[in-house]
């Protein structure tokens, strides 16, 4: 017997589980195929990961003019973003007005997590659980969950004893959160903390950061967007969406096509220098090799490192703050007054890479025997990414095989699309797909505009089910890891690789090339779905 929470018929063609980017465009695409459709989220309003991530300073690293939809060119048109890089709030805001927009609340079920979802063979059917008691039935099952959704808390002794607030950057409170005249501790300095830091040290008495890896950063030089340099944008959209499409990330970066190691010092530091100022993300494309070569790679650390030391007034943090892995193997970071804010009187790093913190007492934080008394803590710890928030829920396919056990050593995908053995049910930018490692926007309309013509060719031919093949899912999975290990990636502990959390398999998991990957998929269905079992 199925049933919503409220009791209502809930047979459906297609349930979408995730209110984000993601699930919202797929929500729309659904409709248009004219599926009885409903969504499933968590939270109690659209957005996503810019639902939950509303920690002080959170905005998009990907400029603002590409961080958008660009299905619909009316939107495109009539959204007025306000900065170089959208905050959060505006972001937000964003997802919204896409939501109202397009009329999609209707099928939008809001503060309903999903427990479990379960494949019949017999009826071709998944039923889907809430945990509110929800029982949905649907022939199709999307997962857009999100890569960066699942929070990581790390297992610290004595954490549940702190007497005062815990916040996690990545499920931050709707309310303000007010630091002014505590002492504060920050755990971590991957981008989360990047964005905090300056603005959680204007406000507290005293701010101590908990270092176990530095990262690099480079500065966003955001500003308010000039209404001339949008129009003109807006009057060539095509052009810049084209652009990006062609480099490795999705991103208008101007990839500079030579090596580190072609040019002279002089060359190669101008190079460095105006991409600095220009600032973000393209930094990486300053020249062909970062990521592939160490010896052009240790080029880019230098000269990063360089910048900390120049605006880190004592050398001793400027040293702490200097990473030694490989630029871009964790993801480069961008950053408003970062490293300047460790020349603040009111600020402490502590570096926890030999002595891991001890214990949280109901008071601080201990390290290497020495107590921090805090008021409040702050988990910048990440996230248990691109697997985490797929395996929370209890996913059982054909024959009772569970996706948990099936990725026992590390996601198994087709595309990213889809993993063997679980019929009909797609992943929104799964592991296996560039994902993350792109402007994740056109990452998520490339994939729900695959789903979605693949839901029309199947109604089309008669079909009720797709998987792959477990021969096309081993090649593939074959090819993402021959991709990563022909890189610097695998070089460092990164959540690219699963190494920040404990426990977890250690593989590469996104799809390194968004062009060739988008060639990929359309060649798959340019070859009646190659790869695919249909029936
Ligand atoms: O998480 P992270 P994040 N003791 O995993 C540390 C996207 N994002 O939320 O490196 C001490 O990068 C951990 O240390 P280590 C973006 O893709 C985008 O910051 O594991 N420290 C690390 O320093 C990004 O990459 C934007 O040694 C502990 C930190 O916590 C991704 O989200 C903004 C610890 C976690 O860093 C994740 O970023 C924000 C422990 N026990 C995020 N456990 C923008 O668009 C963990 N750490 C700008």
């Amino acid at each position: 017997m199925t049933g919503d929470r409220d009791g209502a018929e809930a047979t459906f063609d297609i349930v979408i589980v995730g209110a984000g980017f993601g699930g919202l465009y797929m929500l729309h695409l659904a409709r248009k195929l004219g599926l009885k459709a409903r969504v499933l989220e968590a939270g109690d309003g659209v957005g996503g990961t810019w639902y939950w991530n509303r920690y002080p300073g959170a905005r998009c690293d990907v400029e603002s003019m590409e961080y958008s939809y660009q299905f619909c060119p009316e939107l495109e048109q009539e959204w007025e973003w306000t900065e170089r890089y959208a905050p959060q709030p505006e972001i937000l805001r964003y997802a919204n007005h896409v939501a109202d927009r397009f009329d999609l609340r209707g099928d939008i079920q809001f503060e309903s997590r999903v427990r479990a979802a379960a494949y019949d063979d017999e009826t071709g059917t998944w039923t889907i659980e809430t945990e509110d008691g929800g029982v949905l039935t649907s022939r199709y099952l999307v997962m857009a969950t999100g890569c960066l959704s699942s929070a990581n808390t790390p297992a610290i002794e004595g954490l549940a004893d702190f007497k005062g607030p815990v916040y996690h950057t990545g499920t931050w409170p709707h309310e303000d959160v007010d630091f002014t005249g505590l002492r504060v501790g920050v755990i971590g300095t991957g981008s989360s903390a990047i964005q905090s830091i300056p603005i959680i040290a204007e406000q507290a008495a005293e701010l101590f950061v908990f270092q176990r890896t530095p990262n690099y950063a480079v500065p966003a030089q955001n500003h308010p967007l000039d209404p001339d340099y949008q129009r003109e944008v807006k009057a060539h959209y095509g052009e810049l969406r084209a652009r990006a499409s062609q480099t490795r990330n999705g991103v208008d970066t101007h990839p500079n096509d030579v090596s580190a190691l072609a040019v002279s010092d002089e060359e190669r530091q101008t190079e460095y220098e105006a991409r600095w100022q220009n600032g973000g993300l393209p930094f990486m494309a300053a020249f062909n090799d970062l990521l592939v070569r160490q010896d052009a790679n240790d080029t880019a650390r230098a000269f990063l490192c360089g910048k900390i030391h120049e605006i880190v007034d004592d050398p001793a943090v400027a040293e702490l703050l200097s990473p030694t892995n490989v630029v871009g193997c964790k993801r480069l970071c961008v950053d408003t007054n970062y490293y300047a804010t460790y020349n603040r009187d009111n600020v402490t790093l502590v570096d926890v890479s030999q002595t891991p913190i001890e214990a949280i007492t109901p008071d601080g934080l201990i390290v290497d025997g020495r107590a921090y008394p805090l008021d409040v803590i702050v988990l910048a710890t990440g996230f248990d990414a691109m697997t985490g928030a797929l395996l929370k829920v209890a996913i059982q396919g054909r024959d009772g095989a569970t996706l948990k056990e099936k990725w026992a050593a590390g996601p198994r995908t087709y595309l990213g699309l889809m993993s063997a053995g679980f019929p009909n049910l797609f992943m929104i930018t799964g592991p296996g797909s560039p994902s993350v490692l792109t402007n994740m926007l056109p990452s998520i309309e490339q994939h729900a505009e695959w789903i979605a013509a693949c839901l029309g060719y199947l109604a089309e031919h008669g079909h009720e089910r797709i998987e792959p093949t477990l021969a096309a899912e081993n090649d593939w999975v074959d090819h993402v890891n021959d991709l990563a290990d022909h890189t610097l990636y695998p070089t460092c502990n990164s959540w690219y690789l699963g190494a920040n959390v404990p426990g977890k398999p250690r593989v590469f998991m996104p799809h390194i090339g968004y062009p060739t990957y988008v060639r990929r998929c359309e060649e798959v269905v340019a070859k009646g779905y190659e790869g695919f079992a249909l029936g």
